[in-house]
C-alpha cells in the first residue's frame, strides 16, 4: 500500500495522538509530550492536517500573554512541518463547571461563561486559518429525567448556536460551525444524540447556513446506527462538513479504536462512499473535506503504539479506497449493482410532469406477482464486497 501523503488530506486531533491512557478506571500509560511536538512526527508519517481544542494547548484559565506564547508556538510547528490547521474545537465537558452542560447548563451564569469561551475559540479558528468549528455538546444532557426541561435546553441550544453562528457572519470568518452528535459518554442522555436529531435543530437556526455535521464513525454506532447511512444523509442535506473517523465494537463505551479495527465492512461502504459517491449519482454530492481522525491510541500501547496506530488509521483508509475502487471497476459488480437496481433507485418514481390523479388513473402493466418474486440478488452483491475486502490473490 502507497504512503500517505498531505494530497490524501488526512488529519488528526492534537488529543487524539495526545491521549495518555487515562481512563475513568487508571491513570496515565504514557507521558505527556507538549501539542507542538505532535506535528513534526504527523507530518512525517503524510498526514495533511491537525485539529484542537482551545484546553489542549492552553489551560482554561491561562493569561493572554501565556495563550498566545502557546498558540503561536504551535502555529510555528506547524507551518514548519507543513500542517494545516484544518479545524478547532472548543473543550465545554473537563472542566468541572461544565458538569451539567455548556450553552444547556441549567445555571445561566455558567451558560454566558460558556459562550464566551467558544467565541473566543472561534476567534482563535479564525486566526490559525481553521475553515471548520466544530462544537461537541458532551456535558448537554443529563443523567434524570426530572433535572432538565428539554424545551428550554433545545431553546438554550438554539440561542447558542446562533450566537456563534451570527458572530462568525459579523466578523466575516471564513469558518463553518459543524456539530458532532453522540448518543451518551459522558452524559447518561446528551442532546443531539445522532445525525437526525442535529439535522432537525439545524433547521430551526437562523443562521443554519453555515452549521453542519461532524459525525464521528463509533458515536453512530453507539447509538446501534449505521454511519454511512449518517454520511449520506448528512451529504444529500448539503451538511457533510466534517467527519471524525474511528472504530468502535457495538454498543458499548465510546472505543475510539484505529479506523477500521471495528466494523470493517461498515468501514468499506463508508470509504467506499468517501471516495466513490453515491452509485446512482456520478455528478452528486462529494464529500472534499478533511479526513479526519478521532480514535485513541489504545492505552496499552507506549510511544511506539501512538504513531503506529496513527500510521495504521491512514493505511486502513488508503487500503479501503483501494478495495472500495476495485470494487466499483468490477464488471461482476456493476451487473450485480445493476440486477439490484441500485441505480434505478435514482430515477424518479413519477414520470415528468405525471401528477398524483394521473398514476391513480393511468395502467402501466404493472405485474404483481412478477414484481414480488423478484430476486434483487443483494446477498451476491453484498459478497462480492466481502470478496473484494478479504478475497485472496
Ligand atoms: C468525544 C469526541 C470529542 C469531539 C471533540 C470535538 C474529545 O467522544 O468525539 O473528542 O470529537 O471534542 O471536536
Ligand atoms: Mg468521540
Ligand atoms: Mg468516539
Ligand atoms: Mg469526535
Amino acid at each position: 500500500i502507497r504512503r500517505p501523503t498531505p494530497g490524501d488530506r488526512f488529519s488528526f486531533g492534537l488529543w487524539t495522538v495526545g491521549w495518555l491512557g487515562v481512563d475513568p478506571f487508571g491513570t496515565a500509560t504514557r507521558p505527556a509530550l507538549d501539542p507542538w511536538e505532535y506535528a513534526g512526527r504527523l507530518a512525517e508519517l503524510g498526514a495533511w492536517g491537525i485539529t484542537f481544542h482551545d484546553d489542549d494547548v492552553f489551560p482554561l484559565d491561562a493569561p493572554e500573554a501565556v495563550k498566545d506564547e502557546r498558540v503561536t508556538r504551535l502555529k510555528r510547528a506547524a507551518d514548519k512541518a507543513g500542517l494545516v490547521i484544518e479545524m478547532v474545537t472548543t473543550n465545554t465537558f473537563t472542566h468541572p463547571v461544565f458538569k451539567d452542560g455548556a450553552l444547556t447548563a441549567n445555571d445561566r451564569s455558567v451558560r454566558r461563561f460558556a459562550l464566551r469561551k467558544v467565541l473566543r475559540n472561534v476567534d482563535l479558528a479564525a486566526a490559525m486559518g481553521a475553515s471548520t468549528f466544530v462544537m461537541w455538546g458532551g456535558r448537554e444532557g443529563s443523567e434524570y429525567d426530572g433535572s432538565k426541561d428539554v424545551h428550554a435546553a433545545m431553546e438554550r441550544y438554539r440561542e447558542g448556536l446562533d450566537t456563534v453562528a451570527g458572530y462568525i457572519k459579523d466578523q466575516g470568518y471564513d469558518l463553518r460551525i459543524a456539530l458532532e452528535p453522540k448518543p451518551n459518554e459522558p452524559r447518561g442522555d446528551i442532546f443531539l444524540p445522532t445525525v437526525g436529531h442535529a439535522l432537525a435543530l439545524i433547521a430551526e437556526l437562523e443562521h443554519g447556513d453555515i452549521v453542519g455535521l461532524n459525525p464521528e464513525t463509533g458515536h453512530e454506532q453507539m447509538a446501534g446506527l449505521n454511519y454511512t447511512h449518517a454520511l449520506g444523509q448528512a451529504l444529500w442535506s448539503g451538511k457533510l462538513f466534517h467527519i471524525d473517523l474511528n472504530g468502535q465494537r457495538g454498543p458499548k463505551y465510546d472505543q475510539d479504536l484505529v479506523f477500521g479495527h471495528g466494523d470493517l465492512m461498515s468501514a468499506f461502504f463508508t470509504v467506499d462512499l468517501l471516495e466513490n459517491g453515491f452509485p446512482g449519482y456520478p455528478d452528486g454530492p462529494r464529500y472534499t473535506g478533511a479526513r479526519h481522525f478521532d480514535y485513541k491510541p489504545s492505552r496499552t500501547e507506549h510511544m511506539d503504539g501512538v504513531w503506529e496506530s496513527a500510521e495504521a488509521c491512514m493505511a486502513s483508509y488508503l487500503m479501503l479506497a483501494e478495495k472500495a475502487r476495485a470494487f466499483r471497476a468490477d464488471p461482476r459488480v456493476q451487473e450485480a449493482m445493476d440486477r439490484a437496481g441500485v441505480t434505478e433507485l435514482a430515477k424518479p418514481t413519477l414520470d415528468e410532469g405525471e401528477t398524483a390523479a394521473d398514476l391513480l388513473a393511468g395502467d402501466d402493466g404493472f405485474d404483481l406477482d412478477r414484481a414480488a418474486t423478484r430476486h434483487p440478488g443483494f446477498v451476491r452483491l453484498q459478497q462480492l464486497a466481502l470478496e473484494h475486502l478479504i478475497g485472496l490473490g
